[in-house]
Formats: structure tokens, C-alpha cells, sequence
């Protein structure tokens, strides 16, 4: 198994309970070290310096010198040569995985394996896995851990209950590595406990939630906070008692309060109980709709964290609206290293290359925090694919410091992991870099999302959501596809500040890969290229097919060591056969419907 760790050093000894002790350990076994100054108020932030003899000296508060020692090892064993002084901060103050994992075991959207955490109903975890995953997170530069899904299933909620000695011994493992526990609540929970509502304006509510932070934090001091999906695909939440989002969060965060505590507030909230013959519903519209107005009622250990796009970690979605619009609330961003719709960690997905368009976008001031859903489970090599894992070391990298180059990302995961030859190791970084461009080529055209297998989400089916009830069509009929999302459509675009609405509303200037995000058009409109709407489509297919035969090829000429080599080829395999069923099944729906022949008479089926 090749993880990035394992070069960094040996596994970490039982028993360390400080950051600073895990950093000291790590510079002693690279031998660089002259001195560590440990300066509290640096928290997260490191400064390193070298002496006249070539050691260096570390300043930091606990973290911070635990994220320097990582940076100056990672360093020297990448070759890289860090401008001296060197002092680093990190962008974002939580930086979370959010685990979907389920006490029976199972992980919601999980590819690569059963739970880390759970088992039959209980907590249980093997403790040396969770000190490589505790190393894992800390020298990517992750800070927060929420083990439990954010779909609250009995007996889940009892971690806060009987399990709570269970949730403190696994707090205990990660703090050395600056890892806080999150834990994923279930609004209703008072409900269970005598009370006969879960009203957030309820006296005995507001009270029952105090005496619960008051425990839990007894057990568990630095815990982060509490993760809540309200009112979300089925959840309870506020509406039920006629009150708003800013009612429930704001009760969550009044208990916390005390105890440096956020709330950590989805706002994953629309209908997805729509017929699809509404065409007044939009469902892209709905977070704005539902929390928009409520900009600068939250309190302030409240934190939205916002899916990154307005629908659900599709392959391509603009940046969600909210995320630019509220600007007195303080937001995480939401993202999905889980391949839920990229690929379920069998096909290449490397999701660098989005995220940077993302973060690129993000105002400075109020998103504080960014957030994943994990890509990880109880398999030998924590991924399930081993090249999963340059998603994981990426998103730290990102959330630590959104400028970080992407190319230069992927090198240094991939030297750490596999230390290749130069050509090899070059070969391996492009590859990965192009794997995003490539599966959207052989997937739902240009935005438009959704042409997935139904529930499981893996495999086309073009038409396998359009009569479902929620909310993702796209329409195509003979002649045209898509959604018209501007003002004269459904209005959705009127969300967005003026420049990115401009950039979008017009068909003839909106970037090629949103057009059909943003608009319904016939396949004879002429993209900017001069070729029509339907030859792109038929063009992206083709290509996005042949480039995955291509990075088949190169990648078996590559030197990986076993367990990964075999699992790495057999994946592989599994994406040729998911790229040729995507290829052929989307030109067959679109020849099919439109009746236009591709013009340069490539195969597609009658
Ligand atoms: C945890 C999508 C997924 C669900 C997930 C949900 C969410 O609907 O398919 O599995 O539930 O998003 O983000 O809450």
C-alpha cells in the first residue's frame, strides 16, 4: 500500500498527546532540527528559519509546529528549496472532512469500503488506523473530523448519549495530531427525550440542547461543533414548527456558545418531492430562496456551509450564488472528494483542477471555513483507489492555501507516494491533471449533469432522472436540450452579482462548458468554434473515450509498486468499459432524438 506518509517516517509512538510532541518526533527523525519555539498565539500559523550551521528553527503555536515540521520534511523529501524565512498561514480556520458513515458500518456514498469508526451499531475502530488516518489529515493540514452522517440514523444520535465515553477515547487519538472531532445531530433528537416538540423557539428545547453541550463538552473540550442537515431530503428541521433557518442554527449555537462550539449549518434545502411537469420549480434556485433574506441573522459561531454548486457535486456547476451573496453570514464551502457522481473511485477523477476554478471565484472576507465529504473507508489503502488519495493531500493543500498550483499539488503527492523517475513521475502528474476534462468529455454534455444511473449514480442513463421528483431535468426533445435559466427562463441567474450574470446570460458569449447549465438550445446552434451544438456533443464523447483508452496506455507503463499496481489496472479496466457504455449510450439518445448524423461518420448506433 503507497501513502503519501510513509515516507515522512515511521508510524507515530502510543501515548503522544501533544501536537508539538508528534512535530518533535517527525523533525528528530529527519534530523533537521535546531529548536522548536512554541508561541500560542501563532495557533495554526509556522515561521521556519535556518541557522548558520544548515538546521532550522520552528516558531509556532502547538499546530502551527506541527504544520511546519510537515511543510520542511515534505520539502526536503520533494527536493524543494523553501525561500528562507519561511512563514505560512493557513487561509481557511476549519478546514473539515465530513465523514457520511453509518453506525451499522456502511458509508453513505462510500467507495472504498465499510466505516473507520463504526461497526454493528457501535463505535469501533482499529487505534493504529486512526493514528496513520490522524497523520493522514494533519500533514495535508486538516483540522476537523466529522465522523458520523450528516443523515442521522438510530443509533447515531446516541453519541452524544451512551456512546459519549466512545466519541472522547477517539477524540483523544486525533488530538495529537490537531484534529477536532465534529459530530453530525439529529434536530429532533429532544423529541426522544420527553419533550414533545423540537421547536427551536421552545423553552424546553433550547434548555435540553444546553444540558447536552454542557455533557458532551465535559467529555470532549475541544470538540468543533455540531454538523446539521435540517429539513434536507426527509431531516426535521425548523419548518416543521413554522420557523426559519436562522431559528434552528441559532439554537445550536447559543448551546455551543460557551464552549468556543460552531454550528455547522447545511444548506443543502430544496424540494425533492417535485413533479417533474412544475415548470414554475427551478431547483437550482432553492438554497438562495431559503436563506438569502436571512443574511446577517445568524449568530456568530453559526456557519453555513454551502455545496459548492447550486444543484449536488455534479461534474460541472457554476459556483452556488449564495456563496457570493451572503455577505454578513459566515459560510464554509462545501465540496465532495467522495466520487458520488465522478466516478465512484473507480474511474481517474482528480479534482484539483475544479476546485481551483472554485476557490478562484469565493469572495476574501466571509467564507471561513471549507469543508469535503470524505473519500475514505476501511480498505488497505484508505481510497479504495490508490490515486484517490491525491484528493485528499490536494484538498489540505487548497483549503490550507487556495493560491497553491494545482501541477505543483499533484507533484508532490505523487513524489511522496510513488517517488518515480522524473519522465514517470511527469507522465503520472499530467494524467491526473486531465482526468477531470476527461470524464466530463464522456459524461452528461456541457453542464448539464444528471444523465447518471438513478440512486446508484454510476453509468449513464439519460433520461434515467427526467420523470423523477427531484428536480434535475433536462428536457430534450427532437430539436432542442436543456433548462433556460435567465431571466426570461426561470430567473436563476438573477442571483448573481451583475458581472457573473453577464457572463453567462447570453448564449453566444457563455463559456462552452456551462452553456447548457444556463440555457435550452437547439442542436443546430453554432458554438464558438463555428461546429453545432450536437457535433461538440458527438466530438466531446468520441475524444473523452479515446483520451481514456490513451491514459490506459500510459499509465501501464508505469512502475507502481503491488497492492496499488493491480488494483490500479483493474480499475482501469472497469473505467474503459464505464467510458465506452457513457459514449455510446449519450450519441445514441442525442442521434436518436435529433436524427442529425455525425459529421464525420463515426459509429453511433441506430
Ligand atoms: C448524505 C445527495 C446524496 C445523498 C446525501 C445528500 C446530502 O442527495 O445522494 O447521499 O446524503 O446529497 O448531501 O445530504
Amino acid at each position: 500500500m503507497s501513502l503519501w506518509l510513509n515516507k515522512l517516517s515511521a508510524s507515530v509512538p502510543a501515548g503522544l498527546k501533544q501536537p508539538a510532541d508528534t512535530a518533535r518526533f517527525e523533525l528528530d527523525q529527519a534530523g533537521l532540527i535546531a529548536d522548536l519555539k512554541e508561541n500560542p498565539s501563532m495557533g495554526d500559523a509556522y515561521r521556519i528559519e535556518q541557522t548558520a550551521d544548515g538546521a532550522f528553527t520552528l516558531f509556532g503555536g502547538q499546530t502551527g509546529l506541527l504544520y511546519g515540521a510537515y511543510r520542511l520534511i515534505t520539502a526536503t523529501l520533494c527536493g524543494e528549496q523553501l525561500p528562507l524565512p519561511y512563514a505560512s498561514a493557513p487561509k481557511y480556520a476549519l478546514r473539515m472532512i465530513n465523514c457520511w458513515d453509518n453506525m451499522d458500518g456502511s458509508v453513505e456514498r462510500g467507495y472504498a469500503g465499510q466505516s473507520l469508526f463504526f461497526e454493528d451499531g457501535r463505535v469501533m475502530y482499529s487505534p493504529e488506523r486512526m493514528r496513520t488516518l490522524g497523520r493522514l489529515l494533519a500533514s495535508a493540514g486538516l483540522n476537523v473530523l466529522c465522523i458520523n452522517n450528516v443523515n442521522v440514523h438510530e443509533p447515531a444520535q446516541r453519541l452524544l448519549e451512551d456512546y459519549l465515553p466512545d466519541l472522547a477515547a477517539l477524540a483523544d487519538l486525533f488530538r495529537p495530531f490537531g484534529v477536532r472531532l465534529m459530530v453530525s445531530v439529529d434536530f429532533s433528537r429532544p423529541m426522544c427525550h420527553g419533550i414533545p416538540t423540537a421547536d427551536p423557539l421552545d423553552q424546553a428545547v433550547r434548555a435540553w440542547w444546553k444540558e447536552t453541550a454542557a455533557r458532551v463538552y465535559a467529555a470532549v473540550p475541544d470538540l468543533a461543533g455540531f454538523l446539521v442537515k435540517a429539513d434536507s431530503e426527509g431531516r426535521p428541521g425548523p419548518f416543521t414548527y413554522g420557523r426559519n433557518h436562522a431559528d434552528g442554527a441559532n439554537m445550536l449555537a447559543e448551546a455551543l456558545k460557551p464552549y468556543g462550539g460552531y454550528a455547522v449549518w447545511r444548506c443543502f434545502v430544496y424540494n425533492c418531492r417535485q413533479d417533474w411537469r412544475d415548470t414554475k420549480t427551478d431547483r437550482p434556485k432553492a438554497a438562495w430562496e431559503h436563506y438569502a433574506y436571512l443574511d446577517g441573522s445568524f449568530a456568530d459561531n453559526v456557519i453555513l456551509q454551502v455545496k459548492h454548486g447550486p444543484f449536488d457535486f455534479q461534474v460541472r456547476e457554476p459556483l452556488s450564488p449564495l456563496l457570493l451573496g451572503m455577505k454578513k453570514t459566515k459560510l464554509a464551502m462545501e465540496l465532495q472528494l467522495a466520487q458520488e457522481y465522478t466516478g465512484h473511485q473507480i474511474d481517474l477523477y482528480t479534482m484539483i483542477p475544479m476546485w481551483k476554478e472554485l476557490f478562484g471565484e469565493l469572495p476574501a472576507d466571509n467564507i471561513m471555513s471549507v469543508a469535503a465529504v470524505s473519500n475514505l473507508g476501511n480498505d488497505e489503502n484508505y481510497t479504495g483507489h490508490p490515486l484517490a488519495a491525491v484528493n485528499l493531500f490536494t484538498y489540505g493543500l487548497l483549503a490550507w492555501d487556495p493560491a497553491v498550483d494545482p501541477a505543483e499539488a499533484v507533484t508532490r503527492w505523487a513524489r511522496l507516494t510513488y517517488a518515480f523517475p522524473p519522465k514517470q513521475e511527469q507522465t503520472l502528474v499530467s494524467l491526473l491533471l486531465k482526468t477531470r476534462r476527461v470524464y466530463e468529455k464522456y459524461t452528461a454534455p456541457l453542464g448539464i449533469g444528471w444523465m447518471v444511473t438513478p440512486h446508484d449514480h454510476y453509468g449513464p442513463n439519460p433520461s434515467g432522472y427526467e420523470y423523477d421528483l427531484w428536480g434535475t431535468y433536462h428536457k430534450a426533445n427532437r430539436d432542442a436540450v436543456g433548462i433556460d435559466r435567465t431571466h426570461a427562463g426561470t430567473g436563476y441567474l438573477d442571483q448573481y452579482p451583475e458581472e457573473i450574470r453577464i457572463r453567462y446570460e447570453n448564449p453566444e458569449t457563455c463559456p462552452d462548458l456551462y452553456l447548457l447549465f444556463f440555457h435550452r438550445l437547439p442542436y443546430t446552434f453554432r458554438m464558438k468554434d463555428g461546429r453545432t451544438l450536437i457535433q461538440r456533443i458527438y466530438d466531446d464523447h468520441f475524444e473523452g473515450l479515446e483520451e481514456t483508452r490513451a491514459m490506459a496506455a500510459a499509465l501501464s507503463g508505469l512502475p507502481f509498486p503491488e497492492p496499488d499496481a493491480s488494483v490500479i489496472r483493474g480499475r482501469m479496466d472497469r473505467q474503459l468499459y464505464n467510458a465506452r457504455e457513457w459514449c455510446d449510450i449519450i450519441n445514441t439518445f442525442f442521434f436518436r432524438l435529433s436524427g442529425i448524423q455525425d459529421e464525420k461518420g463515426r459509429t453511433i448506433y441506430e
